[in-house]
C-alpha cells in the first residue's frame, strides 16, 4: 500500500496579489497530482487547507476540480479533512470541500469511523481552534487503531513547533498511541520523526513558500510530498521534492546601495524563473524615495520585491537607536491587556483570541462566554 502525503495546498492564494504566485500554486498542486499518478499511489492523504479560504475563487475550484478529476481517472481516492483556511467563519456554511464531495472527487475523513483502504485504517479530526483544545484532546484520547497499519490526519499546530501563546492545540505527547503514520498539515515547514515504535509523525508542509519564514526550511528540507510505504508492518517514509520558485532573504546595507543591489542582480540573474526577493535592510536610515529609485533595477530579473524587515538606525544628536523587533505583537497586547486594563492572564488570553478569531461568529460567541462565566 503507497500513499502520497501532501498538505497546505492553499489553492487560490494570491501571494502580494499577482496572478503569477496564484498560478505557481496551481502549478504546485497539478505537479502532486502528477506525482501520485506516476508513483501509481493507491491514495492522496491530504491534511487540511486545500484552499486558501472557505469560500474560494471560481478559479480555484476549477483548478480542483480538473486536478482531482485527473486522480479520480487514474483510480486514486482523495482523502482529506479540512483545514483553519478551509473553515467558515460563519455558522450554517458548508466547507469548500463540499462541491467536490458532491462531485465524487474526495472523500472526507472523521474521528468516528476510520475509512478503510484495503486493510489500512484511515482517522481524520477536522480543525479544530485553540479555543476548544480540550475537546480536541478527548478525541485524540478515544481513537483506537486495530493495527499500526493505520493513519491519523490532523491540522493542529503543535506545541514544539510553535511555542507562541494561542497557536498550538496540541502537543507530541497527546498523539493517540498505536497509529503507524500521523499525517500533520497546519505547520508549513516539513518535519518528521521516527517514533520508538517505527511509528512516523510527519508534516507535509506546503508545497509553495506562502510566507518568507518558511524560506529557511525549503532552503534545508525542500517542499513537496511524503510518500509513505506501507507494504511491510511498518510505514516507510520517502521525500519527494517538486520544483517551485525560488523565494530568497537577503541583506541589503545602505552605505553601499548600488554595489549591494547590483551584487544581487548578479546572484539571481540565472534563475529559470524570476524569484521573490524580500529584502532586511541595514545602515543609515534612507529616505523611501531614493531607496526606490535604485531598487528599480531588478525589476528586470524578479518577480516581486519587498521590504522584509527595516533595521535602519536612526542617530539623533549621536545618539543610535534601533527600534524593538523582538517584541511580538501578543505580547505587546497582553501586557497592555494585564498592566494597563488590570485583566488576569487567563482574561488577557482570551481576550487576544478573540482579537485573532474576529471573523468567526461562533468562535467570538464562545470566548464571550468563558468570559462571562456563562460556559
Ligand atoms: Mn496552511
Amino acid at each position: 500500500m503507497l500513499i502520497l502525503h501532501i498538505s497546505d495546498t492553499h489553492l487560490g492564494k494570491r501571494q502580494y496579489s499577482l496572478a503569477e504566485r496564484e498560478k505557481d500554486i496551481y502549478n504546485t498542486f497539478s505537479q502532486l497530482i502528477d506525482i501520485a499518478i506516476k508513483e501509481h499511489v493507491d491514495a492522496v492523504i491530504h491534511s487540511g487547507d486545500l484552499f486558501d479560504v472557505s469560500n474560494p475563487s471560481t478559479n480555484a475550484i476549477v483548478e480542483a476540480v480538473r486536478n482531482l478529476k485527473r486522480l479520480k481517472e487514474a483510480g486514486i481516492p482523495f482523502l482529506s479533512i479540512p483545514g483553519d483556511h478551509d473553515r467558515p467563519k460563519r455558522s450554517g456554511f458548508l466547507v469548500p470541500h463540499s462541491i467536490l464531495l458532491e462531485m465524487d472527487l474526495i472523500k472526507m475523513m472523521t474521528y468516528e469511523k476510520p475509512y478503510t483502504l484495503g486493510n489500512l485504517e484511515i482517522y481524520g479530526i477536522p480543525h479544530i481552534p485553540t479555543i476548544s483544545k480540550t475537546a480536541l484532546k478527548e478525541i485524540l484520547s478515544s481513537l483506537k487503531p486495530t493495527s499500526h497499519r493505520s493513519i491519523l490526519l490532523l491540522h493542529q499546530g503543535v506545541k514544539q513547533m510553535l511555542p507562541y501563546e494561542s497557536s498550538w492545540q496540541l502537543e507530541l505527547g497527546d498523539l493517540p498511541k498505536g497509529f503507524g503514520y500521523y499525517a500533520l498539515g497546519h505547520i508549513h515547514t516539513r518535519w518528521k520523526l521516527i517514533q520508538e515504535d517505527g511509528s512516523i509523525i510527519a508534516i507535509a508542509g506546503s508545497p509553495d513558500i506562502m510566507r518568507e519564514e518558511e524560506i529557511e526550511g525549503y532552503e534545508n528540507f525542500g517542499k513537496g510530498a511524503y510518500l509513505v510505504d506501507f507494504s511491510k508492518e511498518l510505514p516507510n517514509l520517502q521525500q519527494i521534492n517538486i520544483k517551485i520558485r525560488k523565494q530568497k532573504v537577503v541583506v541589503i546595507n545602505t552605505k553601499d546601495l548600488k554595489n549591494e543591489i547590483e551584487k544581487i542582480k548578479n546572484e539571481i540573474k540565472n534563475e529559470n524563473e524570476k524569484p521573490i526577493i524580500h529584502i532586511i535592510l541595514r545602515g543609515e536610515t534612507i529616505r523611501k524615495d531614493l531607496l526606490n529609485r535604485e531598487l528599480l533595477v531588478l525589476n528586470d530579473n524578479v518577480l516581486y520585491y519587498r521590504i522584509y524587515k527595516d533595521e535602519t538606525s536612526q542617530s539623533i544628536n549621536n545618539i543610535t537607536y534601533t527600534l524593538p523587533q523582538e517584541k511580538g505583537l501578543d505580547k505587546i497586547i497582553l501586557e497592555y491587556l494585564t498592566k494597563y486594563e488590570k485583566f488576569n492572564e487567563d482574561e488577557a488570553n482570551l481576550i487576544l483570541q478573540m482579537i485573532k478569531n474576529v471573523d468567526s461568529e461562533e468562535t467570538v460567541i464562545e470566548i464571550l462566554k468563558k468570559i462571562s462565566g456563562v460556559d
